[in-house]
């Protein structure tokens, strides 16, 4: 496979205006008539040049007509997944007639079958999949579709834009024509026939029109809608009075599917989701699956504008659209939710799973230069890092500037496939502001560290802070430049007083920031709020940290400071370890987290985060060389100190939160006091008293919603109190058996339990019938749950669990490449870890090396991997 680079760039050659499409869906194959209306771009360069269109090596080409001229084999050449015609005229209609076999494409790219319905995904290059054509974002064209298949089996028929027509035929078949009158790219294009229900509502725009709202699922899941529609409104409104922008067409749709690749698709008008991202039911969703639905309807609706209207100019711009989004969508949930808790969980996420794939082989900026595969570039540095940085735009330039230059990017650019740079630009025209250094987080990887000393002067009452910041190489990428970012800080007495806040600008590799007048030596809160995406180092005291915990105005850094306090604990036993060793954890800790608990006025949500002790993937992040089991074993010991000194306070605070007789809802303040409901049972749990294993089970059996259910079930199978785990899990199986989403979760509770034997559970697991190896959220319930949030059985130094992933990604590879190469992701890590371990990974990546007729998804991260 050939790897592609963002400095080939070239204009498109031909653009195609029109597009016309007709399917005729069947059982055993579908054919697609397009008919193309293209003219030769005026912009690329002068030279007529021949058309070459995108298809996919697989598909079969039954007809090709230039103005109704039949081409033969001769007139034209294919190439692997290239059709090129040398001559044709300077404007013409090429027609083309392609057979499908949606029924058996396993790879659920283009159009492909889920549970008897048939739907498309075609991002990033899908579209080649079902007929030829320029598949690149650039080349935007004004769609029209018809779709034909049999009424009885397929009663809904839809795609982008607004229906104009429909009709039956005379043998059972039905047909329906949709146009949707805004240009877009091949890869927003989208269809789906099934037979389904619908929730349908309506909304009424700023400006007065009336938008039809459908959401449609299989039968069975029409009671599970609702929470997706009230999200989408909430999105809706939110985007008009935030950003000012309005939906645009008659009808938005969207369709639930089980089958998906990823999280779920913005197609214009049209949006398709993997059922765990839309579906929403208080018996069988957790809390945070709510907040999931709400994030990523919001997600999809806000790229109507971000991504659809403004689209990219090709896929290194990835982040134009993602991560925008993405930050659009955090500062949606925040302002539905509690922000400072969603803060910390983006960041929780940013900071272990960002800054692993940042510091792993497949490290590459937020705009990357090249790939092979752009589908394994849809990562967490394009989409998190990358919504950072537009915040750190944010900070830079304050909410009302900001806003000025998204208004002035959406005038611009309405209509067009632009670039990261005509982003950042806008911001600079409408605020004044010169970003050019600012542009260094597109380009270069890894994550800087910042690195602050301060100085204070008594006589003067001077204080300076001292910044200096590096970044670490990254593959092709030796030396990096600094960069520029704002440092939000405050400055605080030791009784917690803030003294002085605001943002510095830092810009430079060393520098110094000097503050007058100040009495005492402060103690500063540094990177407020997360104001960067970056690794601060200060030599913090406990005291001062604890202090911080009990008083910073910063709820994120009051968080930050109780969880630097703990890694460091952590770290310091962890770098110790011994098996047998007794953790310890000071009174000084124990005595504030005491005090956190006691007060009452504190709101549940952040307490429960200020109680949860950093994961093990995080300190598997901070590690040089990751001890899997020493991690394990000290996190796993300092929860069971802390959960004996303060047993009574945590039964206080679970007592206090129950929501007894209240019914379930999915608001900020309830899904608050169950986080730190659950959190305080897990502690109660860690003790491995009997009196608490009954407390878990009677929540089990006397809950009224998922998250309470889910949770002691959790805790149960999690703990070392087997029989009632496997009660717990066939009475839950039981009752569950056919719910698909909850399946999965109930596959996931074992792949991640730490109890021995896990591989064989895992491994019998996939013979189980409700797992199932073509869908994809069962793939990662079962595998992903095992190899990623297990990490000591995964990590067993028999090598076992290596091999077994190793077998599963040659299998899946064959399937579903995309679901391959994401699942693929733990063997890269393999030079974080000790000798031994290493060794065995890397042993697995290179069977995979040498396996013959690899994808390009699996061949791009394996080779960069064994570099
Ligand atoms: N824009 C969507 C990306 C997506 C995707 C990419 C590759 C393969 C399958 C896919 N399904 C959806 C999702 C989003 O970020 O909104
Ligand atoms: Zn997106």
């Amino acid at each position: 496979p050939q790897a592609i680079y963002l400095e080939d760039y070239q204009a498109p050659a031909w653009l195609v205006t029109h597009t016309e499409l007709d399917f005729e869906l069947e059982e055993e194959q579908t054919l697609v008539r397009a008919r193309l209306s293209i003219k030769s771009n005026p912009e690329s360069g002068g030279k007529r040049q021949p058309l070459v269109l995108n298809g996919h090596e697989d598909m079969e080409l039954l007809r090709l007509s230039i103005d109704s001229q039949v081409l033969d084999s001769g007139d034209y050449r294919r190439e692997g997944e290239l059709l090129t015609i040398a001559n044709v005229p300077d404007q013409f209609v090429l027609e083309c007639v392609t057979r499908l076999l949606p029924h058996e494409n396993t790879a659920l790219e283009g159009l492909y079958k889920s549970d008897g319905m048939f739907c498309t995904q075609c991002e990033a290059e899908g579209f080649r999949r079902i007929t030829f054509f320029p598949d690149r974002p650039d080349v935007m064209s004004i769609f029209k579709t018809t779709l034909t298949a049999e009424k009885s089996r397929y009663p809904i028929l839809l795609s982008n834009g607004n229906p104009v027509a429909s009709g039956e035929e005379s043998d059972g078949r039905h047909w329906v024509t949709w146009e949707d009158p805004w240009p877009k790219p091949a890869y927003l294009f989208a269809l789906v026939a099934g037979d389904l229900e619908v929730l349908e509502d309506r909304y009424l725009t700023a400006s007065g029109r009336e938008v039809r709202l459908q959401i449609f699922a299989e039968r069975k899941d029409l009671d599970k809608l609702e929470y997706a529609m009230e999200s989408l409104k909430k999105a809706m409104r939110w985007d008009e009075e935030v950003y000012g922008r309005e939906y645009d067409l008659d009808i938005y749709m969207i369709v639930a599917v089980d089958f998906f690749n990823m999280g779920a698709m913005e197609n214009k008008g049209l949006n398709i989701f993997n059922t765990s991202c839309v579906l929403a039911h208080p018996k069988t969703t957790t809390d945070a699956g709510f907040q999931r639905v709400e994030g990523v309807v919001a997600h999809e609706y806000f790229h109507n504008w971000s991504g659809n209207r403004v689209t990219c100019r090709d896929w290194f711009q990835l982040s134009l659209k993602e991560g925008f989004t993405v930050f659009r969508d955090a500062e949606f949930s925040a302002d539905m939710n509690s922000r400072t808790v969603k803060r910390i969980e983006d960041v929780s996420l940013l900071r272990t799973a960002q800054f692993a794939e940042d510091a792993g082989p497949m490290a590459h900026p937020v705009r990357p230069e090249s790939y092979i595969e752009i589908s394994n570039f849809y990562t967490l540095t394009v989409y998190e890092k990358g919504a950072e940085v537009v915040r750190m735009v944010h900070a830079l330039l304050g909410p009302e500037l900001f806003r000025k230059g998204s208004d002035l990017y959406f005038e611009r650019h309405d209509g067009e496939a632009v670039t990261t740079d005509d982003f950042v630009k806008a911001m600079e025209d409408a605020s004044g502001r010169d970003l050019t250094q600012f542009r260094r987080w597109y380009s270069q990887a890894g994550t800087p560290r910042l690195n602050v000393t301060d100085s204070y002067d008594e006589a003067s009452g001077e204080y300076q802070l001292h910044i200096s910041q590096s970044c670490p190489p990254s593959p092709g990428q030796e030396h990096k430049q600094p960069y520029h970012l704002p440092l939000a800080f405050g400055l605080l007495g030791m009784d917690g007083t803030e003294l002085r806040s605001g943002v510095l600008e830092v810009t430079a590799e060393e520098e110094s920031f000097r503050f007058t007048g100040l009495n005492e030596r402060p103690v500063p809160s540094l990177l407020r709020g997360f104001s960067a995406p970056v690794k601060l180092e200060y030599d913090y005291s406990d005291a001062q940290l604890l202090m911080l915990l009990r008083h910073d105005t910063d709820g994120f850094n009051r968080w930050d400071a109780g969880q630097r306090l703990c890694i460091r604990l952590m770290q310091e036993q962890i770098d110790a370890y011994r098996p047998g060793a007794e953790p310890s954890v000071p009174d000084a800790l124990l005595n504030a987290w005491s005090e956190l608990l006691l007060d009452e006025q504190l709101d549940p949500a952040m307490l429960a985060q200020c109680l949860k002790l950093p994961s093990e993937a995080q300190l598997a992040e901070l590690a040089d060389t990751i001890d899997v089991v020493a991690i394990h074993e000290v996190r796993k010991g300092m929860r069971k100190v802390i959960a004996e000194a303060l047993e009574q306070q945590w039964l206080a605070a679970y007592q206090r939160c129950d929501l007894k007789d209240v019914a379930y809802s999915p608001d900020a303040e309830s899904i608050g006091r169950r986080s730190l409901k659950n959190l305080a049972l897990g502690y109660l749990m860690s003790t491995g008293r009997e009196p608490w294993l009954e407390l878990a089970r009677q929540q089990y059996e006397q809950s009224d919603n998922m998250t309470d259910q889910l949770s002691a079930l959790t805790l149960v199978v999690h703990s070392p109190h087997r029989e009632s785990a496997d009660e717990l899990l066939q009475n839950f199986y039981l009752q569950w058996q056919h719910e698909p989403l909850v399946m999965n979760q109930w596959l996931s509770v074992q792949a991640s339990d730490p109890a021995e034997g896990a591989l064989e559970r895992v491994k019998q697991l996939s013979e189980h019938p409700v797992f199932d190896a073509w869908n994809p959220n069962k793939l990662r319930a079962l595998i992903g749950g095992f190899c990623g949030q297990n990490p000591i059985h995964f990590h067993n130094e028999s090598g076992e669990g290596y091999a077994w992933l190793a077998d599963w990604i040659l299998h899946l590879d064959r399937q579903n490449p995309q679901v391959a190469s994401r699942l693929l992701t733990p063997l890269t890590r393999w030079k974080r870890y000790d000798a031994a371990r290493s060794a065995l990974m890397q042993k697995q990546l290179q069977r995979m090396m040498d396996t013959p007729e690899l994808s390009a998804d699996v061949y791009e991260v394996v080779s960069k991997s064994l570099v």
